[in-house]
């Protein structure tokens, strides 16, 4: 960088200390180095692509992974500015990529309201990459400047003029830097995923998804914007009524879809500028303070509640709703655990009004669908009458202490919470060399018969008398999260909850319900990040008396290598596919031993996928379930 110093002192000495920072503590700025981290970058750069198309200018954006491990955002937007920058006096193309928070500054007149979920702009990502380059394609051509760990390492060139009908953008590809992420291999069904919902939650904007390295490419483009949301999320359940609603206000700051189907589960999504608010906030507070005062008050007026004896909770207006909420916040609070709670004061009063309105309006004009709807609250209310019953006996078993706590558990001897953790195992059998393989000072196994109780069809009521269920909340010590009043997190008798399934398809199947159950009715326990999955391997592989466990083809590949160690020694090849295969020994080293297993933390993003994968799976209509085992058949690797 020396080459360059003179004409870059002034500015580059802020910069510099600015990106220092930024790598010296990149937790800070993305949140982890591994690999949620990692995918962050690619959408804290797809994020200033959207505030082009949020501002008018942008239609197309192309996410490209190569095959060096780089990735490559394209956007046809207007493409960064290339002129002096007053103050800095450097290119304004140079300020942006290098100067920490720099992003849209001069810019004022634009509608800027996205930004990564930590706001950080795309010099973050430059700071985190051995190398980026950066092409601004505007005024006629094709501008470029290239940059190492953050900092220019020469000035904006011109690279060449644009082709008569060439459209203006920008690109910009990066190369993460290795040394300081854990993981550096992008995943494509994560950025698939998240490039997909910003496709829906960007009515019309083209996104496409290229991935050299797995060979794969999707396109997405949803002009239906969030009602082809909600219709994704819903197509393998059965609606009540056929139109899905949509509610925007003026300037479409606050938008809304939601559906009602015949499930029991609620399933609102809330959005703040692009970022999934999971843990709620503000803007939720005001639609759920709309749904119920909108739905009361039309019942009342068309004496829909006569013969009705109950109260209605709000719970009740939510069940079997699948709803997107989509704000656009100026300058958005975000708060909570995770900071993905917004709190902002002025954005429930600005929902609250917005949806009222429009949604009166929309049960006046269909007087049958609002009749259906009211039907189906007041159903939801005389099951949680029934729920509550259940409930109560389940509690009442817990207050008996450890007497209350279920045969099949074998307890660890530790009381403290934080250093205990609970095996949830698939199978008696398995149950059985876990509890031979454990450390019974502060692991406990729970084994758990067959598939526990589909939870997309059936309500709380039932889902609280199921054995398997039932064994697991007592064991947990916290109640449920989704009834209302009775989870408690600081009862929670293991801070670590380990799913520990067989390594096929049933195991699949079964880690799915059990994802499922804890994002559906013990939310807090994923967001607090107590969930995981445990990773048996998939391999043993040995030479002789030399053996090693492998938890990848590629791994098998290199320990097959480094175990002939150029001898043509015969490798022995052993696959896993049930926990059962191993004795309780390997049980321990390879799954349990806290210094050698492999583990996988729960995010609330996994679960949420999870949900959508098994009412795909378990609802009932077969058409979705046809089309789903379509898509990811070619993810499906061969079992041998
Ligand atoms: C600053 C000002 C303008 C556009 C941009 C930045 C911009 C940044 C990125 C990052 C990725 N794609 C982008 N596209 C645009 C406004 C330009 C003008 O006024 O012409």
């Amino acid at each position: 960088m020396t080459d360059t110093a003179g004409s870059y002192d002034a500015g580059s000495i802020q910069v510099m200390e600015g990106l220092e920072a930024v790598r010296k503590r990149p937790a800070m700025y993305i949140g982890d180095v591994g690999l949620r981290g990692l995918h962050h970058l690619v959408y804290e750069v797809v994020d200033n692509a959207i505030d082009e198309a949020l501002a008018g200018f942008c239609t197309e954006i192309d996410v490209t992974v190569h095959t060096d491990g780089s990735v490559e955002v394209a956007d046809n937007g207007r493409g960064i500015p290339v002129g002096m920058h007053a103050k800095e006096q450097r290119s304004a193309l140079e300020v942006v990529m290098t100067v920490l928070h720099a992003g849209g500054k001069f810019d004022k007149d634009s509608y800027k309201v996205s930004g990564g979920l930590h706001g950080v702009g795309v010099s973050c990502v430059n700071a985190l990459s051995t190398r980026l380059v950066a092409y601004s394609r505007r005024e006629g051509y094709v501008h470029c400047q290239e940059y190492a760990e953050g900092r220019a390492v020469g000035p904006v060139r011109t690279a060449r003029a644009l082709e008569a009908d060439e459209p203006t953008g920008t690109t910009v590809r990066f190369w993460p830097d290795d040394s300081i992420f854990s993981v550096t291999a992008f995943r494509f069904d994560r950025l698939s995923t998240r490039l997909r919902e910003l496709a829906y939650l960007n009515a019309g904007l083209r996104i496409r998804l290229q991935d050299a390295l797995e060979d794969e490419q999707e396109e997405y483009c949803f002009e239906g914007g969030l009602r082809a949301f909600v219709n994704y999320l819903d197509e393998a359940r059965d609606p009540i009524h056929e139109e899905t609603i949509y509610i925007a206000n003026a300037d479409k700051t606050v938008e809304l879809a939601m559906r009602y189907n015949t499930g029991y589960a609620a399933n609102v999504h809330s959005f703040v500028n692009n970022i999934h608010t999971h843990e709620g906030g503000t803007h939720i507070s005001g639609f759920r303070k709309a749904l119920t005062k909108t739905l009361k008050g039309y019942a009342v007026r068309n004496a829909l509640l006569k013969r009705f004896k109950g109260d209605l909770s709000g719970d009740d207006f939510r069940e079997g709703l699948t709803a997107v909420l989509s704000v656009k916040v100026a300058e958005p609070q975000f708060e909570g655990q995770t900071k993905t709670k917004l709190g902002n004061a002025e954005v429930q009063g600005m929902v609250e009004r917005a949806v009222s309105e429009r949604f009166k309006e929309w049960l006046e004009d269909r007087p049958k669908e609002a009749r259906r709807i009211l039907a189906k609250v007041i159903l939801a209310a005389q099951a949680r009458a029934a729920a509550r019953k259940a409930r109560e006996l389940v509690q009442r078993k817990n207050a008996f202490g450890a007497g209350g706590l279920p045969g099949k558990l074998a307890d660890c001897a530790s009381r403290v919470a934080e250093e205990c953790e609970l095996y949830l195992v698939e199978g008696d059998s398995a149950g059985g060399s876990a509890k031979q393989a454990r450390d019974r000072h502060f692991q406990a196994i729970l084994p758990l018969r067959g598939k526990i109780l589909n939870v997309e069809r059936a309500r709380l009521d039932r889902v609280l008398s199921n054995e398997e269920i039932k064994n697991i909340i007592t064991a947990l010590g916290t109640g449920l999260a989704s009834s209302e009043e009775d989870f408690q997190l600081n009862k929670l008798r293991y801070h670590k909850v380990l799913l520990m399934t067989d390594a096929d398809v049933d195991g699949a199947h079964i880690r799915t319900l059990l994802l499922t159950f804890f994002y559906r009715h013990l939310r807090p326990l994923v967001e607090n990040g107590n969930v995981y999955i445990a990773l048996p391997p998939l391999y043993k592989a040995r030479v002789g008396k030399e053996e090693r466990y492998c938890w990848s083809d590629a791994e098998l590949k290199d320990s097959i290598e480094a175990l002939q160690d150029g001898r043509n020694a015969k490798v022995t090849i052993q696959r896993y596919k049930g926990l059962g295969e191993m004795n309780p020994a390997q049980l321990w080293d390879t799954t349990m031993d806290p210094k050698s297993r492999q583990m996988q933390q729960v995010t609330i993003d996994d679960a949420m996928h999870a949900d959508h994968v098994f009412s795909t799976l378990m609802g009932d209509a077969v058409e979705p379930r046809r089309k789903f085992i379509e898509r990811k058949a070619r993810y499906a690797t061969i079992d041998v």
